[in-house]
């Protein structure tokens, strides 16, 4: 097996591209994909600043060295969730990558700073807890990009994270979480712009990234994530992938070209009508936000009531997964 760009020996064969690379050039391609990604979907400009979500796994300490070496110097975010061992190992693996090369890493820890963790959470608000995980990190992905100032937050989802969230989204025809589901959601009152630039590179080609670039990551997964839908749609489409490499690329970017802009509009409707949680500060539809509803709850603490409509149910997707 010879490199498809320099025909020295291969190390790594990238199915879906019918191609296989040596080291130097494997990275390059993963470089190269990023690059494309940023250009096409116009995800940043040079000397905006950029904030990059990192949980310590190979996507998003992959995500912050790319960036680094395409010259898009990032700060790390780094949430702590009080998820037992895994969050305290995971947690010293970012700190570890960051003083490493250098680079700033903020370290947020819910339950210091906000009084509970996503296991407490997830029980209170009576939510599984990759839910409650989600909001909160999605909640303070925001808020700590709006409190610092930041042009962009990048997050480390991979080609295979969006085929199993389109999967599922296409599974039950989420019409409002279709017209969100794009690499770039730009800024809006409230919310930082938010960038997917991994959207061109598979699970597998980040983890051998991370393995050629000598960069150590956790591997072990995270213990609440059994029983999440996301890895049963994972399953499927790697058996589909399996018999027919290029599937999940194609469906991505399938939807991206020919679908998405039939859903823009429901994505549209449901971001109108937010308004300031009157905790927090951060876009909600109702009073107070989701995150300050379930921290409230988690930690006994007395919040005034909100009426909750079926449109108000509606529109806190939104808040949630912008
Ligand atoms: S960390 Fe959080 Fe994931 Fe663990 S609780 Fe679920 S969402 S599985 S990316
Ligand atoms: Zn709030």
């Amino acid at each position: 097996m010879k490199c498809r760009r320099c025909r020295e020996p291969a190390v790594i064969d990238v199915r879906r591209h019918n191609a296989a690379f040596c080291q130097p050039c494997f990275l390059h391609h993963c470089r190269e994909q990023v690059r494309r990604a940023i250009d096409e979907f116009d995800m940043v400009q040079p000397g905006e600043r950029m904030l990059v979500a990192v949980s310590g796994g190979k996507d998003s300490l992959g995500l912050w060295h790319i960036l680094s070496e395409l010259g898009y110097p990032a700060d790390g975010l780094y949430i702590g969730l009080g998820i037992g061992d895994y969050s305290d190992t995971s947690g010293r693996y970012a700190q570890e990558f960051a003083d490493r090369f250098g680079y700033t890493l903020r370290h947020v820890d819910i339950r210091d700073e906000y009084g509970f963790d996503v296991p407490t959470g997830s029980r209170a608000a009576k939510r599984a807890p990759c839910s409650a995980c989600g909001l909160s990190k999605r909640h303070l992905f925001n808020a700590v990009a709006m409190e610092h100032n930041y042009d962009v937050l990048a997050t480390g989802h991979n080609l295979d994270d969006e085929a199993a969230v389109l999967f599922g989204n296409v599974l039950r025809w989420e019409a409002g979480y279709l017209g969100r589901q794009y690499p770039i959601l730009p800024a809006t009152d409230g919310f930082v712009r938010k960038v997917k630039p991994l959207v061109r590179l598979g699970e597998r080609e980040l983890a051998a990234y991370c393995v050629l670039s000598d960069i150590d990551y956790i591997v072990e997964e995270c213990p609440m994530a059994a029983g999440n839908r996301h890895l049963g749609y994972k399953e499927v489409l790697n058996t589909i992938e399996e018999r027919s490499p290029g599937s999940k690329a194609a469906f991505v970017f399938g939807f991206l070209e020919h679908a998405h802009h039939r859903f823009a509009g429901d994505a549209t409707e449901e971001r109108e009508d937010l308004g300031p949680c009157t905790v927090c500060g951060a876009p909600t539809p109702g009073d107070i936000c989701a995150f300050c509803r379930m921290q409230a709850r988690a930690t006994g603490t007395r919040i005034p009531v909100t009426v909750t409509t079926s449109a108000t149910m509606t529109a806190e997707g939104a808040e949630l997964d912008h």
